[in-house]
């Protein structure tokens, strides 16, 4: 008998408090999961709670007659949310499964499907698992021996075996236009005026000991063939005008003639597309002058490169597979052929040394000299479960909890971690302060130029800044406090 074709999948708030940035992102992952059911004739409800006003209003709406929920989560305040919407599910009297996804359920597939909102888990890719369930689901069927699928019955947690991870470019291309209201996930940043955020690959063969990939799609990575690229850019380009693409890939460039390829087949059909994707950094300083200069005239504006750390021990110690000085080949590579670069560097690993904080800001100033601006990020180390750099915080103290409850009140942000002092992190924020104002950027330099009184205060800060890089002076940071009360006072 079958019971409903309806499917709906809610993608949780991911922030507590105030939004990460200002921009506002396509929920790629439900969108990934929907692709092969909406192909399949599936009803599906995507709804995303970053953009709903009433997201749990609209859950239980969407949920009446559904066959079956999923929810996605990565690590952090999603867990919460999940939970929340989940709880208002059950209170509402409404029994549909509740499957959920992402990548903490796949890194924690037991724990996660011993709470009581969560009847299964998928665990990694999620288009095929997720079409067989809502197979089984909806003809009112079990999901026992659904490969890639976890759950706790009766006390008892089953594993089915894994799903074979598939060749990504045999599913359907996501499904912008079912999403509700598709526009408003256009957004005005640098890589154009209306710019959306698509994916082109999963996983990534590196092995960094603080980061999930390895863990979800065990160091393997599946592209899309440049065609396929090209097909779903020319769709965002006719439905919605899209001038600019935000690669959410992990890591784009791994394979150098594909990432070529895709470029001369957007210069030949004319997209005009502006674009940024991270890279690695070793990558960088391998690739032929042929191929960057294919990536610039195809609108490539940066490349978003994952530096992590300056010290060299501290990337060892991490297996990021690169030594500081990829990073500095990278960033002189990038700038000789005229493609903005722009680095993530994180602070406060456990056990890292004072030493190793300062080689970082070492090699970030050396960055910002070769790229003649500061545009590098700079955060602070976040655990996430079940890799080494998590097991090292464990034993300097890092509570870790033992369920998805537990999870929902984990804090991923600096506060929380037993080491990193307020008076450490102040010091770094006032460090990347001295980079931002001794090497303005274009951003910093355009903000200067709104009124006489920003231009004085970006004038004073950048000379006072720019004094200090010279000496490597950071005491007394006098200058710091007042400047820092004037941009309180909204002159910065
Ligand atoms: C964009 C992004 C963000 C954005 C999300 C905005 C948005 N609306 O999408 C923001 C900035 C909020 C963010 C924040 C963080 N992020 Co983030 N983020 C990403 C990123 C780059 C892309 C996500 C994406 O769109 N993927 C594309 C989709 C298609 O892939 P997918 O998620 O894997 O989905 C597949 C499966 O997982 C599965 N699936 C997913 N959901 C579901 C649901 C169901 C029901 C089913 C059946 C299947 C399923 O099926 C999908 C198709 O195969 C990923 C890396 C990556 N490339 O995925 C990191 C990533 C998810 N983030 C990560 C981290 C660490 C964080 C932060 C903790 C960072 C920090 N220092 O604070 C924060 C905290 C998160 C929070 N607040 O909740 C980690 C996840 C770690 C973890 N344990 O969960 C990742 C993997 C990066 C990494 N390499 O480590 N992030
Ligand atoms: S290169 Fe980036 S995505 Fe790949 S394993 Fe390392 S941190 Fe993760």
């Amino acid at each position: 008998m079958v019971a409903s074709k309806k499917i709906v999948l809610y993608y949780p708030r991911n922030h507590f408090g105030k939004q990460y940035h200002p921009w506002t992102w396509a929920p790629l992952p439900i969108l990934a999961a929907s692709a092969p059911l909406f192909a399949d004739g599936y009803q599906v409800a995507l709804v995303d709670a970053n953009v709903e006003p009433q997201p749990l209003k609209l859950l239980l709406e969407e949920c009446q007659g559904a066959a079956l929920l999923g929810i996605s989560c990565m690590t952090g305040p999603q867990i919460h949310f999940g939970l929340e919407a989940a709880e208002a599910v059950r209170s509402a009297g409404l029994k549909l499964p509740m499957i959920w996804g992402g990548y903490h359920p796949s890194i924690l597939p037991e724990q996660t499907s011993r709470n009581r909102y969560v009847d299964a888990v998928v665990r990694g890719q999620g288009e095929l698992t997720m079409l067989e369930l809502a197979g089984r689901i909806s003809e009112g069927e079990d999901f026992t021996g659904v490969d890639g699928v976890t759950f706790t019955r009766d006390g008892e947690t089953v594993s089915n075996p894994d799903r074979k991870v598939a060749d990504i470019n045999q599913f359907p291309r996501l499904p912008y236009e079912k999403l509700r209201n598709p526009r408003q996930y256009l957004n005005n940043m640098h890589v154009g005026s209306r710019a959306i955020n698509y994916v082109s690959s999963q996983g990534c063969p590196a092995r960094c000991q603080f980061c999930a990939e390895p863990l979800v799609y065990g160091r393997r990575w599946k592209a899309y063939k440049p065609d396929r690229v090209l097909a779903d850019l020319e769709f965002l380009k006719n439905f919605l005008d899209v001038n600019g693409i935000m690669y959410f890939d992990s890591t784009y460039f791994v394979n150098e003639r594909r990432a070529a390829e895709i470029s001369q087949k957007m210069i030949d059909n004319g997209l005009g597309l502006g674009w940024a994707a991270n890279a690695r950094a070793p990558q960088l300083g391998k690739f032929s002058a042929e191929t960057y200069n294919v990536l610039k005239k195809s609108g490539l504006w940066a490349f978003l490169v994952g530096a992590e750390s300056g010290s060299a021990s501290q990337l060892e110690a991490m297996q990021k597979d690169i030594g500081p000085e990829d990073i500095l080949a990278a960033a002189r590579a990038a700038t000789r052929h005229g493609i903005k670069i722009t680095y993530s560097f994180i602070v406060g690993f456990p056990g890292e040394t004072e030493i190793e904080v300062e080689e970082t800001w070492r090699v970030m100033e050396e960055v910002s000299k070769i790229v003649g601006e500061y545009n590098s990020q700079l955060h602070f180390y976040a655990p996430t479960p079940g890799n080494a750099l998590y097991e090292k915080a464990a034993q300097l103290g890092l509570r870790q909890p033992q369920s998805l409850e537990e999870w929902a009140s984990f804090s991923t942000v600096a506060g929380s971690l037993p080491w990193m002092s307020k008076s450490f992190q102040n010091r770094q924020r006032q460090r990347e302060f001295y980079l931002v104002y001794g090497y303005p950027s274009e951003w910093v330099r355009r903000r200067a130029s709104r009124s006489l009184l920003r231009r004085a205060y970006v004038g004073a800060a950048s000379a006072a800044s720019a004094a200090r890089c010279r000496r490597h002076y950071w005491g007394l940071p006098l200058d710091w406090w007042l400047l820092r009360g004037m941009r309180a006072a909204n002159y910065g």
